[in-house]
């Protein structure tokens, strides 16, 4: 067996406004996955474990304050020290789950008025998630599940500015699911979604860079 042709896993991003569900379907897809015999992980960002997953957990549980600068670049970096991690699990056969990623990074901190552009610039070079699935809710039908909690960013007005620049950053490769139905259905067409993208990683398809 050569071992140059091994199958590797896929990168598979979730995004979405805070209280779409995105954790909840994260976490179903990855038991389905792995049901199936499918080796897969689920991980998240920010990572709040590594040293600076925790600046930014303090960050946004205002415990401290930060230019908008310096923490969108610590959101960056969270992902750039995962990044060789990120490339040996899919190259080892793992499929990853990631519930939020580089777009979160671009909508929330855009959304505060950084510039567009310079919110995209330090994302050049991570590894592109081989899908991106969107889960799609109005800030107010968002609102309505149960509020939101006290964490920086998790305002109705402030959440339809995320919203506006996920539309902005979105493109024709982009699953969007409507998160207003039923979980299960959701989750069905997350399933098929998901399914097709391991298929086609499994076949070969090549691991790209941002921003492609
Ligand atoms: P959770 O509610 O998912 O823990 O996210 N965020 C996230 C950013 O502003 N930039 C980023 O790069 C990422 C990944 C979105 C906590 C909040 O952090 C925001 C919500
Ligand atoms: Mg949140």
């Amino acid at each position: 067996l050569n071992p140059n042709l091994q199958s590797r896993g896929a990168l598979v991003v979730l995004e979405g406004l805070d209280r779409s569900g995105k954790s909840s379907q994260c976490s179903q897809l990855l038991s389905h996955l792995q049901s199936i015999g499918c080796s897969a992980e689920l991980w998240r960002f920010p990572d709040r474990n590594t040293a600076v997953g925790q600046m930014i957990s303090a960050y946004l549980s205002n415990q401290s304050n930060l230019d908008d600068h310096t923490i969108h670049l610590l959101f960056s970096a969270n992902r750039w020290e995962k990044r060789s991690m990120i490339e040996e699990k899919l190259k080892s056969g793992t499929t990853l789950i990631i519930d939020r990623y580089s777009y979160s990074g671009v909508a929330f901190s855009s959304a505060k008025g950084l510039d567009f552009d310079w919110c995209k610039a330090p994302e050049i070079g991570l590894l592109a998630p081989d899908m991106v699935l969107y889960l799609d809710i109005s800030p107010e039908k968002a609102a309505e599940r149960g509020g939101y909690g006290d964490e920086r960013y998790e305002r109705l007005d402030f959440q339809g500015k995320v919203r506006e620049k996920y539309q902005a950053l979105h493109d024709a490769s982009w699953k969007m699911v409507d998160a207003c139905l039923p979980m299960e259905e959701v989750q069905k067409k997350l399933r098929e979604y998901v399914l097709e993208c391991v298929a086609a990683c499994k076949n070969g398809k090549a691991l790209s860079h941002l921003w492609s």
